[in-house]
């Protein structure tokens, strides 16, 4: 698609919209730029565009004139693609693309694409280190929160980006086409803006959409849908396991992983002696990452390397610190209910647990019955604490507080943990609402808990 002189429309002056601003600026378009929250403040959004000074911003409203100039539609990935405004443009055959896309669009080098209800930023960053010690020129990007738009016209036939894809970015993608795309697990998330769970799974699958034979996607042999994705995948398939033996694919069994090929299998490493991670989910986001590293010709004693050394991403199941005997975990990610079951599971002590948020639909009844008899009270917060507690309660979990918020959350955790107890941040919900993001939320707790 060629940008230049072409208006192109960006919704949202979030950290996509202004990095997609950005890069269609310095492509030569012309970019306008509007955010439907009429509280912004259009100096404020400004600021963030130097040297941009022409470009046209609006808040609140959009003229009409503006909508019917027009050529190409760029929304950003909170912005639901379903709407009527949107619509309007779909109607008109203007082309409404996303982030993913529009860096795409100036991709010169591979692409590794990652996306899964879970595991996708642990993974990703964990194949970006393995891609570093590699290749020269690497870019990590994506829903791990630095824009693809702000990377892609820096790369080149030698780079690979690695990018961590969520199903809202995957709505809006057209040509994108990576050479090794990853599927680690679905599992219900976002059905507020997916509506249904085949939308979901279908914007999830549209990742390998456009790859051939001849590349490669990988998918977790234990989920229902991935299965049965992997016989409408147009690329070649790998599968991992961390329950059963493959025939062919990466596997679990014991304490080890292994590669099987046609029946033959080598043994690689050892999941506690080998990697620092914890829990079966991140057994699985190694094989996938051995997975992907294997089909970008990665040398497997390079990716063992890596794999040794790395450490937990923040905010998943991130220890911050023991006060008092208590010690206190950070999961802010654990942002739906799947999530959160593993950030419980890897608790070994009697547990205060905070959650709730913002409402994404989610049902929270396999969340409840992951307690196990480790929670010994759930302080519950924001939007969705009613409905909780309610789901709670009818599963016999009655040890439940609740807090008007999160300071006070943090307080009642306090005051209830004992020495020998854990308290974790894993809220089962969105941030949003109460945060900007989960990453303030986590980073809010830790300040709380290193000021104890
Ligand atoms: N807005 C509109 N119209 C709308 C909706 C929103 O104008 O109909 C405006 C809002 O007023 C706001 C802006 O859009 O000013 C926000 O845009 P955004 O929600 O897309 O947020 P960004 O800051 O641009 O961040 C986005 C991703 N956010 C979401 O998907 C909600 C970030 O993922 C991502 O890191 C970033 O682009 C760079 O790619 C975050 C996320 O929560 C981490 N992702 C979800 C998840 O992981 O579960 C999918």
């Amino acid at each position: 698609m060629d940008l230049k002189n072409k208006r192109a429309l960006i919704i949202g002056s979030g950290k996509s919209g202004i990095a997609a601003a950005k890069l269609l600026y310095e492509a030569g378009a012309k970019p306008v730029l509007f955010d439907s929250n009429e509280k912004l403040e259009v100096e404020e959004i400004r600021g963030k565009l130097t040297d941009m000074d022409d470009m046209e911003i609006y808040v609140g409203s959009l003229p009409k004139e503006e909508k019917e100039s027009t050529q190409l539609l760029v929304v950003s990935p909170g912005v639901p693609v379903d709407t009527p405004f949107i619509e309007e443009f779909r109607q008109r055959q203007i082309p409404v693309i996303g982030e993913i896309e529009l860096g795409y669009l100036l991709e010169r080098g591979r692409v590794v694409a990652i996306t899964g209800t879970n595991g996708k930023t642990t993974t990703t960053t964990l194949v970006g280190e393995i891609m570093k010690a590699y290749f020269e020129n690497v870019f990590v990007v994506g829903n791990i929160g630095n824009p693809y738009t702000l990377e892609a016209s820096r790369t080149d036939e030698s780079s690979v980006t690695v990018a961590e894809i969520s199903s809202f970015q995957l709505e809006t993608v057209d040509t994108f086409h990576p050479a090794v795309s990853a599927i680690l697990n679905i599992t219900p998330d976002h059905l507020n803006r997916h509506h249904t769970m085949e939308n979901y799974v279908a914007a999830k699958e549209a990742i390998a959409g456009r790859q051939t034979k001849d590349e490669v996607c990988v998918l977790n042999y234990e989920d229902g849908y991935l299965r049965s994705f992997a016989d409408r995948c147009p690329a070649k398939v790998i599968f991992f396991s961390s329950v059963q033996t493959l025939e062919d694919g990466f596997y679990r069994e014991g304490d080890y992983i292994y590669r099987a090929k046609s029946g033959k299998s080598q043994k690689l490493m050892n999941i506690h002696t080998d990697m620092n991670l914890v829990g079966q989910c991140n057994v699985e986001n190694v094989m996938a990452a051995l997975a992907i590293a294997e089909s970008m010709q990665v040398p497997l004693d390079t990716t063992l390397a890596v794999i040794k050394t790395f450490k937990a991403v923040e905010h998943r199941i991130e220890y911050v610190a023991e006060k008092c005997g208590v010690t206190y975990y950070n999961d802010s990610k654990g942002t739906n209910p799947d999530a959160a079951i593993q950030g419980i599971r890897a608790m070994s002590r009697p547990t205060v647990l905070i959650g709730g948020g913002y409402d994404k639909g989610s049902e929270y009844d396999e969340w409840i019955e992951a307690f196990d008899g480790k929670v010994k009270c759930l302080v519950l917060i924001g939007q969705t604490r009613e409905k909780i507690a309610e789901c709670a309660k009818k599963h016999g979990f009655s040890a439940i507080k609740m807090a008007d918020s999160f300071e006070e959350a943090f307080r009642i955790c306090t005051e209830t943990a004992k020495s020998g107890d854990a308290v974790l941040l894993s809220p089962a919900c969105a941030s949003w609402g109460m945060f900007s993001n989960y990453e303030e939320r986590g980073r809010i707790f830790k300040e709380y808990v290193n000021a104890l």
